[in-house]
């Protein structure tokens, strides 16, 4: 049977160790985090995701999934470490170059490495591949490794890391073919076979397609609200057209991946990724942007209370990072606001967060900053009779602004002029 060592039990990590346990390869998730490692070998997944639970239960109990902190020998060495940016926007990669380090000090004659943490282009073939020559063995000749990122999407994961394509890069023909061979275990999807360098700038610019989309539609709603037009009608409309797809605007932009990949690509080529530097600053301009909207929907009001609904970084995740949540606070606290913050998934937050009634009771305006599901049942007359003004703002679209408005609310929606 083949062996495996999965390096970081994260997000992609853990999924991924506990997919290719149920499908004939014996895995070790090998973590820093000794709480992970525990909660791993007592059968529980410290992530949230549909199906997670019972695959990872399911896996150790077959004993094909074990976590430890050391790292074993391995036929196959699975990097999904964190790659995020510095504070002045710069890659780092401490975690990989770490990983490598340690796998240098285990890795044999024949063994495969497969890189799945985004990196900056370059960094399979000039960063990995001299640390784990350092072993004294040649890549390419005495192991194959291959550049495979990850592409799925948190919410769907399970369902994802099967079904999608993936784009195997290696640093020969011989390492992408083995890579695309292991992934086969589980993979349904097509896998395209390329070079490493070109499977980073892949990953990269998937992540930047989506970022500057929405930079385009925040900047639309920032138009159409001047205009005095519904930017969520007009979308709909210009969708129609056969070869338009625009994507929606919002509070701005969070998770792990978009906000943080396209520095890699401007890091990369500063002078030339103009577009790209753009929407980053577009999208993460967008939550003072809110706040102001906020403000002034509170202005008079001695000490405004806030009540902010949602804090995770999209609708129907309990992941809180980077989102834009945090900066809308903020915001509303540097002038002055008193908010309180209720999210039904969230369970981390830079802040305490409270119930419903809590977040609602005296508040003066609340704003919505994520779509979860849950909030379609609210109820805007039992709201409204909480509050000191009923007023809300919606970032997203989402409420029933009609069943509002005859509760009683004040409804201003983003990107339609209706916020002043
Ligand atoms: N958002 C908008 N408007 C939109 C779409 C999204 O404001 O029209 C916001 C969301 O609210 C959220 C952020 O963008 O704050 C990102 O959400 P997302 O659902 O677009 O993406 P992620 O971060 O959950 O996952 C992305 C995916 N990438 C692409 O779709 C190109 C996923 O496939 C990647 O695997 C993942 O990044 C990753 O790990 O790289």
């Amino acid at each position: 049977m083949t062996t495996a060592c999965v390096v970081g039990l994260g997000y992609i990590g853990l999924p991924t160790a506990a997919m290719l346990a149920t499908n004939g390869i014996s895995v070790v998730g090998v973590d820093t985090d000794s709480t992970v490692v525990q909660a791993i070998s007592e059968g529980n997944s410290h992530i949230e995701e549909p199906g997670i639970r019972s695959l990872v239960q399911k896996a150790v109990n077959s004993g094909h999934l074990t976590a430890q902190a050391e790292m074993p020998e391995a036929d196959v060495f699975v990097i999904a470490v964190p790659t995020p940016i510095t504070p002045d926007k710069q890659p780092d990669l401490d975690a990989v170059r770490a990983a490598s380090e340690t796998i240098s000090q285990r890795i044999k004659r024949g063994d495969l490495v497969l890189l799945e943490s985004t990196v900056s282009p370059g960094t399979t073939v000039q960063l990995v591949a001299p640390i784990l020559e350092t072993s004294g063995l040649k890549a390419g000749s005495d192991f194959s490794l291959a550049y495979c990122p990850e592409r799925v999407l948190p919410g769907a994961i399970l369902r994802e890391l099967i079904e999608n394509d993936r784009i195997v890069g290696g640093i020969d023909t011989r390492s992408a073919q083995r890579a695309s061979d292991f992934y086969r275990s589980f993979v349904k999807g097509k896998i395209y076979l390329t070079d490493a360098t070109t499977a980073e700038v892949v990953k990269l610019s998937e992540n930047t397609f989506r970022d500057v989309n929405i930079a385009l539609a925040n900047e639309l709603s920032r138009i159409c609200s001047t205009l005095g037009v519904d930017v969520w009608e007009m979308i709909t409309l210009a969708n129609k057209h056969p070869r338009v797809n625009l994507l929606q605007p919002g509070p701005g932009v969070g998770g792990h991946c978009i906000p943080i990949d396209p520095w890699f690509l401007v890091s990369a080529d500063p002078a030339a990724a103009n577009i790209i530097r753009t929407s980053r600053e577009t999208n993460d301009a967008q939550p003072r942007l809110v706040a102001q909207l906020v403000l002034d929907m509170v202005a008079g009001a001695p000490r405004p209370r806030v009540a902010v609904l949602g804090v995770t970084y999209k609708a129907n995740v309990n992941d809180t990072r980077e989102s834009p949540a945090l900066e809308v606070i903020r915001a509303l606290e540097e002038a002055g606001a008193e908010v309180s913050a209720h999210d039904p998934h969230a369970r981390q937050f830079f802040r305490p967060l409270v119930t419903l009634e809590e977040a609602f009771k005296g508040a003066d305006a609340a704003v919505v900053l994520v779509d979860h599901q849950d909030f379609e049942g609210l109820d805007p007359k039992r709201l409204s009779q909480l509050m000191r003004s009923s007023k809300v703002l919606d970032t997203r679209h989402c409420l029933d602004v009609a069943r509002w408005r005859e509760a009683g609310f004040q409804v201003a929606v983003l990107g339609t002029g209706t916020a002043k």
